[in-house]
């Protein structure tokens, strides 16, 4: 049995190259028993059972409830840029959606989109608050499609401006650190895989007793992390 881990890939509609590919991977990869975790960010604005969003991402949609269909066992994590969505996989017992962080304790894996890890991001912090609550979800829930679309995009474009347009300088390898420390408290607390998104700083970093594992953000070409049923680390490659 094998694990997936995908996260960070921010799809803006379903049928970008990306988009295909990941879908391909979707319906032909992840088989019965195995468990796919989606970290998220996997769409770069899917907020709220809207129907704007369920058409734009159609395909991807559908090949992730196919993939829950025939046995896989998906668990998809809220990010930033994705929340409010379980409706729409509502009654799909094999799609798991998980709004905080999680583990898969049969495998000590630890997975969390890690947009709370760094405590001086106030300014989003302060956004999360606001937003993923129950009061917010009716809030979008009462909207307008194109209304919710057009909000989303523009706060989804500024926020993605900023983590595409990164440079490596003092804040990103203070970044690094944080996170590192992160995933070493939760190997302490007996994780053997810590699987952490959000930073679009990609490592694979082995701790002692366990590692860490962040994809980062790869545009076009997809990152997937496998856990092969007895390996004592994830691989990481790409999707073609
Ligand atoms: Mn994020």
């Amino acid at each position: 049995m094998k694990v997936f881990f995908l996260s960070d890939l921010h799809l803006d509609n379903g049928t970008s190259v990306a988009a295909l590919r990941f879908g391909r991977f979707l319906a032909s990869e992840p088989q019965r028993g195995d468990i796919l975790l989606l970290g998220g960010d996997i769409f770069d604005l899917l907020v709220g059972n809207k129907r704007v969003f369920r058409s734009r991402f159609a395909p991807v949609l559908k090949a992730i409830t196919e993939a829950g269909a025939r046995g896989v066992q998906v668990h998809y994590l809220e990010g930033n840029h994705d929340f409010h969505f379980a409706g729409m996989f509502r009654g799909q017992s094999n799609v798991q959606i998980h709004t905080a962080d999680f583990s898969i304790p049969e495998r000590a894996i630890w997975v969390s989109h890690g947009d709370l890890i760094d405590p001086d991001d106030t300014g989003y912090r302060f956004l999360r608050f606001v937003t993923k609550n129950a009061p917010f979800r009716a809030f979008v829930w009462s909207m307008p499609e194109a209304l919710v679309d057009f909000i989303g995009s523009r706060s989804s474009g500024a926020s993605r401006k900023y983590t595409t347009g990164r440079v490596e300088n003092e804040g990103t390898e203070r970044l690094r650190r944080i996170y590192l420390e992160f995933a070493r408290a939760k190997v302490k607390d007996g994780y053997r895989h810590v699987l952490v998104g959000h930073s679009h700083l990609r490592d694979q970093i082995a701790i002692d007793g366990g590692e860490y594992v962040n994809l980062g953000f790869s545009a076009d070409k997809l990152n997937v992390a496998v856990l092969d049923e007895g390996a004592a680390a994830f691989r990481i490659r790409e999707i073609s």
